[in-house]
């Protein structure tokens, strides 16, 4: 059985800036930025798990919407899928990351270019940099 992990593109549509979280583990990826989010449980949706998860780790409310961009296999058991979200309610707070950072079009390009994203988020640096456009 493939086991999904969910994660964010949470957008703020008046600053049209992503909010990007960096992770401090696992060593392979720790201090790298990511799309936040997590595995999906057993019986939960896609959307669910994404605003549990990022209830979580950041502490805000989010609503999740619509997957975009392509699904990223990252092992055997796991699979990565990128959603759509809006902010709504609270400020977000990294209870789970070393820092947080809310970028523009031009910041993801320029932290994809210097190698500071996940490798496995890079896979929809175009379809978030529409997103932001
Ligand atoms: N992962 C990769 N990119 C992401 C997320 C949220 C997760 N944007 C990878 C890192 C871990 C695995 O998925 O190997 C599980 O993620 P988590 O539950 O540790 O956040
Ligand atoms: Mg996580």
């Amino acid at each position: 059985m493939t086991r999904i992990v969910v994660a964010a593109a949470i957008i703020d549509e008046m600053s049209a800036k992503l909010l990007l979280a960096q992770r401090n583990y696992p060593p392979e990826v720790a201090g790298l930025w990511e799309l936040p989010g997590g595995k999906v449980e057993d019986g939960e949706t896609w959307q669910a798990a994404l605003e549990r998860e990022i209830a979580e780790e950041l502490g805000m409310t989010i609503e999740a919407g619509q997957q975009f961009g392509a699904a990223v296999g990252l092992s055997v058991e796991l699979e990565l899928v990128a959603l759509r979200a809006r902010p709504v309610g609270g400020a977000p707070r990294a209870l789970d990351h070393a820092a947080l950072r809310w970028v523009d079009a031009a910041g993801l390009r320029a932290m994809a270019d210097a190698g500071e994203l996940v490798p496995a988020d890079t896979t929809w640096l175009e379809d978030l940099l529409e997103l932001l456009a």
